[in-house]
């Protein structure tokens, strides 16, 4: 059994005062993996003071050589990815080839981020004065607060890490609680790629005694958040407040669109893998499927045979296509949602039951479920489930399926599936999401490019990588201008 610490000042330590929580596996939950410190806001203070102290010299090393240390990183990561994975499984439940593409994220993003090192690219313009020079660089913010989620344990944190210490800053995490074994993992392979101590801290524990006081800390410069829209709503308000910069990135409620040309194949095995895959706990989970009425029984139909050939499991287990839900409640939030479905008047056309048979007992596995007959204005229309729930929603034409994909409180991805090139061209533009996919499911996306979406979905600059993505948030601009006349010049006033 595993027993968790922090990571203070490059020093892996107990909670100050001791206490610590259980860790369990969501598909079995007799099964303790292990204990983690159920820490207090002297540890994050600790954590904090650590990251502060190490903030000058971290952000004085040359971006190459912080790019160094994380290509050490992602090597490190490589070699213990399949360690990594298991972690993953056990921890959080998703089935082996997603816990390992969990793990290669992080691998792809951390190479990516070590790159940046030598991209850090800043801009030179003509100044409008003579002898004059007006350029803009990157740097570093401070110590950042990152709050990561459960469901991507090693990719979010990350996200967030990485290009957070390219741009020379230090930062403290507090991981999900349901997911500390998996943080500290990773977080102990940065220690191994050779960071300076109170580069990266680590402190584990519950929301109110960490995330807050840690969101809250007058020596944490900027705060970065995943996570559910409740949470991310308080922390931005604590956030505004006391002036920091603030990152949040809180769910979806995502759309694919078939149309009655889509390839019937293609646009079934997309629904199944964005509604199912992860047990339907991405925030880029497809859990609307808008179908044209030309094509719906015979989706449907497919629909259904496919997510009767889903084998529900233990996530280590390669028979496993689908794992537990996270924890006990995530599990009767979900069950609570498909009684909600059931009583707007949904219908239920398959699952929407826990699913309890053999070594799946003593687990938190619930059916795939679909509903029909689902009314945009219906809660579970509506509302981020985060567990494998789809609804079906019939449409006449691309226009109205537009509209109804569209009215959400969030806009995180949006997929269509047609062969029309005009479709697929309208539906590009006029999807209002952070991330559009044609013919393609709505999960899935790579880290070269920005991830985040409208509305309810997010705040602040994109996580992930390209123009106006994750160094927009962890970096800030500093404009540098040289006069070299030898004289006063002034500007707007010069003839
Ligand atoms: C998340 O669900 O919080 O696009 C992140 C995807 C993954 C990331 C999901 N690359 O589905």
């Amino acid at each position: 059994m595993e027993q968790i610490q922090n990571l203070i000042n490059g020093r892996w330590v107990a909670a100050a005062d001791g206490k610590t929580f259980e860790i369990r596996n969501p598909a079995d939950r007799r099964e303790i993996l292990g204990h983690a410190p159920d820490s207090s806001a002297a540890d994050v203070d600790a954590a904090v003071r650590a990251a502060r102290a190490a903030y000058p010299a971290w952000a004085a090393t040359p971006a190459p050589k912080r790019g160094e240390i994380l290509y050490r990183a992602a090597e490190l990561l490589v070699r213990h990815k399949t360690r990594l994975g298991i972690q993953v499984a056990r921890e959080m439940g998703k089935v082996m080839p997603e816990a390992l593409g969990d793990v290669q994220e992080a691998i792809d993003m951390t190479y990516y981020m070590a790159g940046e090192g030598r991209r850090l690219f800043g801009e030179t313009v003509p100044s409008e004065l003579p002898n004059k020079d007006a350029k803009s660089i990157r740097v570093p913010i401070g110590v950042f607060g990152l709050i990561t989620p459960w469901n991507f344990p090693i990719a979010i944190p990350s996200w967030k890490i990485t290009p957070a210490l390219i741009a020379g800053n230090t930062v403290v995490l507090k991981p999900a609680e349901e997911t500390p074994a998996c943080a500290a993992q990773f977080v102990a392979l940065f220690q191994e790629a050779g960071l300076p101590p109170g580069v990266v801290n680590l402190v584990c524990g519950f929301g109110a005694q960490v995330g807050e006081p840690l969101a809250c800390h007058p020596e944490v410069d900027a705060v970065s958040f995943t996570g559910s829209h409740a949470v991310g709503a308080r922390l931005a308000v604590l956030a505004a407040e006391r002036h920091k910069p603030f990152m949040m990135e809180t769910g979806g409620k995502n759309p694919i669109i078939v149309m009655d040309d889509a390839n019937l194949d293609l646009a079934v095995s997309g629904a199944l893998w964005g509604g199912f895959g992860t047990s339907g706990q991405r925030c880029t989970a497809a859990s609307r499927l808008i179908v044209h009425e030309g094509i719906y029984d015979r989706f449907l139909a497919r629909l259904i045979d496919g997510a009767r050939r889903l084998k529900l499991g233990n996530g280590l287990d390669p028979a496993s296509d689908v794992g537990p839900v996270v924890s006990a409640e995530q599990y009767q939030k979900v069950l609570d949602y498909i009684e909600i479905g059931r009583r707007e008047g949904a219908t239920l056309v398959y699952g929407g039951e826990a699913y309890r048979e053999g070594t799946c007992a003593e687990g938190y596995f619930i059916q795939p479920t679909i509903f029909t007959d689902v009314q945009p204005s219906m809660r579970i229309a509506q509302e981020e489930i985060f567990g494998p729930v789809v609804c079906v929603l019939k449409t006449g034409s691309l226009s109205e399926a537009i509209r109804m994909a569209n009215d959400s409180a969030f806009g995180l991805s949006a997929a269509i599936y047609t062969q029309n090139v005009n479709a697929a061209a309208i539906a590009e533009r006029d999807l209002d999401a952070g991330l559009v996919y044609i013919n393609a499911s709505t999960i899935g996306a790579e880290v070269q490019m920005p991830f985040g979406g409208t509305r309810l979905t997010g705040l602040g600059p994109r996580e992930a990588g390209g123009r106006g993505g994750a160094l927009d948030l962890y970096t800030k601009w500093k404009v540098i201008y040289r006069d070299f006349s030898g004289k006063l010049q002034k500007a707007q006033i010069a003839s």
